[in-house]
């Protein structure tokens, strides 16, 4: 007996848009019809949710985000229960987090303790990458347990953040032959660590301060660089599937183009702020308040073409996904640790609730098709993390994880009625045409208008096969 049926809805899929409804059963989708078509099973259904109108796409999947990070002498401000429940509101139904593996620690305590933070406290269902902090013996057999035995898949490296993260060319290039050997994505965080760390000493030692210094001295030309550097690796090492994560930089989506056009494994992803926000209209207001939009790689500035080539990106899938790199800090004893010195707050921002909204705009100013907006943001992270067609799709036999979004509801995002664990929001004031109605996990109803309806520890832990992607 069906337990929910969502009528009359457009469903959204990477293929097109067609009229029909969708017959769930318990957790699962089991089967689509033509609008009326399951009439007969409507009668016993324990819900209806008449969608007309409105559009029905998979839940949306963020594959990077950081809640809890210990970063800058702080943690990231969401727990894995506020932050879902945020999500959740948003249209997600599926985040990607990443556990940590600090210098000097065991890869497997790294990932015992994200387990821990997160088990029993999800209201969506949520998996994990894993940041090598560490690349030695140890961690590179590692890589191998958590691949088979742990279902991580992915793994990120950092050519940014010297002492915390930083890995350098010779430990990026080992742990890229074994993902070569085992299958799994190399996730880079590609800016040139050693270099910015030089400029950031100049800069402080000049007296420039403030929160717009953080986006000056990490020029774009320094992700190009590294972001080519890592490609080189990756070739070298025998191709392993190298995913840049939160790009921000013509010069890197240059490179990341080359490598695809070369028909190589090689895959990005941008983030909201990338495609919406500028150094100028952000990092450089006066005062301090520039700090609320400090994250690595920086907001860049609207002088030059980023913003533009990052949106045809996407278009022409030079760009995978659109995930946040959601990484919340308060004003308030977080970002304030930078006062007087930029270099020392907290890097990040909180997206995590906006970002089916924020892309559907591209959807309303024909940046990108209906089609695409699902593609980026549902399907293809699905398919690059090894989650398809559990996740991704509205298909029989996958999660019922389905998000009915009203394309003529409006509103106004802002702090005052978000539900990320933050002082302010780093979209405050900007107007969004499009609203998430419903949201189901595993076919149950956790948002419900304005109201999350959901329970803790409705989440699961999701073991991942390996990417889906590979040209
Ligand atoms: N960038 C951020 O802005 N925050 C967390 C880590 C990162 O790479
Ligand atoms: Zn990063
Ligand atoms: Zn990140």
């Amino acid at each position: 007996m069906a337990t929910t049926l969502i009528k009359n809805g457009k469903v959204i899929s990477t293929t097109g848009v067609i009229a029909q409804d969708v017959l769930i059963d318990g957790e699962t989708i089991v089967a689509l019809g033509q609008p009326g078509h399951f009439a007969a099973a409507e009668a016993g259904a324990e819900r209806v949710i008449d969608a007309a109108g409105k559009y029905v796409i998979p839940g949306g999947i963020d594959v990077h985000t950081h809640m809890e990070l210990p970063f800058g002498g702080t943690f990231a401000s969401d727990t894995f229960e506020t932050g879902t429940v945020a999500a959740a509101y948003g249209g997600t139904t599926t985040i990607l987090d990443f556990a940590v593996q600090r210098a000097g620690e065991v890869v497997q305590d790294g990932l015992a303790a994200w387990h821990a933070k997160a088990d029993g406290n999800c209201a969506i269902d949520y998996g994990f990458h894993m940041i090598l902090g560490d690349i030695n013996e140890d961690s590179l057999k590692a890589m191998d347990y958590l691949v088979d035995n742990e279902g991580i898949t992915s793994f990120k490296l950092f050519m940014a953040y010297p002492g915390v993260f930083y890995s350098d060319d010779g430990q990026i290039l080992r742990a890229m032959q074994r993902a070569a050997d085992n299958g799994a994505v190399i996730m880079m965080h590609a800016e040139n660590g050693i270099a910015i760390d030089v400029l950031v000493q100049q800069a402080l030692a000049r007296g420039d301060t403030e929160p717009k210094h953080h986006g000056l001295t990490r020029p774009s030309v320094l992700e190009g660089e590294a972001t080519n550097r890592a490609i080189v690796l990756a070739g070298v090492a025998g191709n392993c599937p190298l995913y840049i994560v939160h790009m921000s930089a013509s010069e890197a989506l240059e490179a990341v183009a080359e490598a695809r056009h070369e028909g190589r494994n090689v895959f990005a992803e941008t983030c909201p702020q990338y495609l919406y926000l500028t150094l100028e209209e952000t990092l450089a207001k006066p005062g301090f308040e520039g700090a609320k939009w400090v994250c690595s790689p920086p907001i860049r500035t609207g002088h030059a073409h980023h913003q533009a080539d990052l949106w045809k990106g996407l278009r022409m899938n030079e760009l995978a996904c659109v995930s946040t790199d959601h990484c919340p800090f308060c004003m308030k004893d977080q970002k304030e640790l930078g006062v007087g010195d930029f270099s020392k707050i907290p890097n990040g921002i909180g997206s995590v609730e906006h970002r089916m909204d924020l892309i559907y705009q591209g959807v309303v100013t024909g940046d990108i098709s209906l089609t695409r907006w699902v593609e980026t943001c549902c399907t293809t992270p699905a398919r690059m993390f090894g989650l398809f067609p559990r996740k991704g799709i509205i298909a029989p036999g996958s999660d019922a994880d389905i998000v009915v979004y009203d394309p003529t509801a409006r509103q106004t995002i802002g702090h005052a009625t978000a539900h990320m664990n933050m002082d302010h929001s780093a979209w405050e004031g900007v107007q969004i045409a499009g609203r998430v109605d419903t949201v189901l996990s595993r076919g149950t109803v956790v948002v419900e208008g304005d109201a999350y309806v959901g329970t803790k520890g409705h989440g699961r832990y999701l073991q991942r096969g390996l990417t889906q992607y590979l040209v």
